[in-house]
């Protein structure tokens, strides 16, 4: 199976007074390119779709004409999640028209897919933030864990603890608990994949992030992650990289440099094959 994950697109941005959709165009021409060429199974993108909450009537038409041009009429799965600026019931709205084109959006960490066929593949099986899936005759397992703030992360969070003690654990060990009990639905000969959009401790970030939270209590450990995961798809850090801890864990990036220190590295996207039971 064949994955690209990108992330943070952050369509509609303006950086002082200057509209960058024209640039934002550009690249999501050179990503369809991209996606074709490489005939992507399954194509990730890892949150930040939008600058923030209330996009441009121009931001959403240019991500829903990219959207139908990745779906190669159906053929390739597109998994979107919301990020920190996305407005999570906003960017899902158009889920159940967006289907047809094999496109599954997750706006919430407690959102559940509607199994079925999402255009010439089938979601088999699913529950809040897990779907079960089958692509081209591959078998995936996917985690999809849009941005979790301390509210929504609350919402999906449920083990066999005291409240007291559920009160007092904190953010990292929240998140931790909940990759654990996803992670129970990883099927023996699946590809096991993971979305997510979070901030991981020693990453680089390079200023044009908004932060996740001041104070840094929303930063977790690479070591939250399931050792059993293939690859973790990454949304939020604008360099690209390997998360510290977790090799298996990236960083896409922003296919755009949003301030002047990120014209110093090269921006991309990942294309990862994949084989149940073997490395990626
Ligand atoms: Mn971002």
């Amino acid at each position: 199976m064949k994955l690209i994950h990108t992330a943070d697109w952050h369509l509609g941005k303006n950086i002082e007074g200057h509209s960058r959709l024209e640039e934002q165009r550009l690249f999501l021409k050179d990503f369809i390119n991209i996606c074709e060429e490489e005939q992507a199974d399954i194509i990730i993108i890892a949150g930040d779709i939008y600058d923030n909450y209330n996009p441009s009537a121009m931001a959403e038409q240019l991500f829903y004409d990219t959207l139908k041009q990745l779906s190669r009429n159906g053929d390739c799965m597109t998994v979107v999640i919301a990020g920190n600026h996305d407005n999570p019931e906003r960017l899902v709205a158009s889920g159940p028209l967006a289907r047809d084109h094999g496109i599954v959006m997750a706006g919430t960490p407690n959102s559940v897919i509607t199994p079925g066929m999402y255009g010439k593949n089938e979601i088999t099986e699913s529950d809040a933030g897990y779907i079960h899936a089958i692509i081209h005759g591959e078998e995936a397992d996917i985690l999809l864990v849009p941005f979790p703030s301390e509210k929504r992360l609350n919402e999906v969070y449920l083990d066999e603890t005291e409240e007291e003690t559920k009160k007092a654990a904190s953010y990292s060990e929240k998140m931790s608990s909940l990759f654990g009990s996803l992670a129970t639905h990883f099927h023996e000969d699946s590809i096991h994949l993971i979305a997510s959009h979070l901030f991981v401790m020693k990453s680089v970030e390079d200023g044009s992030e908004r932060s996740i939270q001041l104070g840094g209590s929303y930063m977790v450990g690479g070591e939250i992650f399931p050792e059993n995961a293939d690859y973790i798809a990454l949304g939020h850090v604008h360099k690209p990289q390997k998360v510290p801890g977790c090799p298996k864990a990236r960083y896409s990036g922003s296919p755009l440099p949003f301030n002047v220190r990120e014209t110093s590295f090269d921006k991309q996207v990942i294309a990862v094959t994949l084989t149940a039971g073997s490395p990626c």
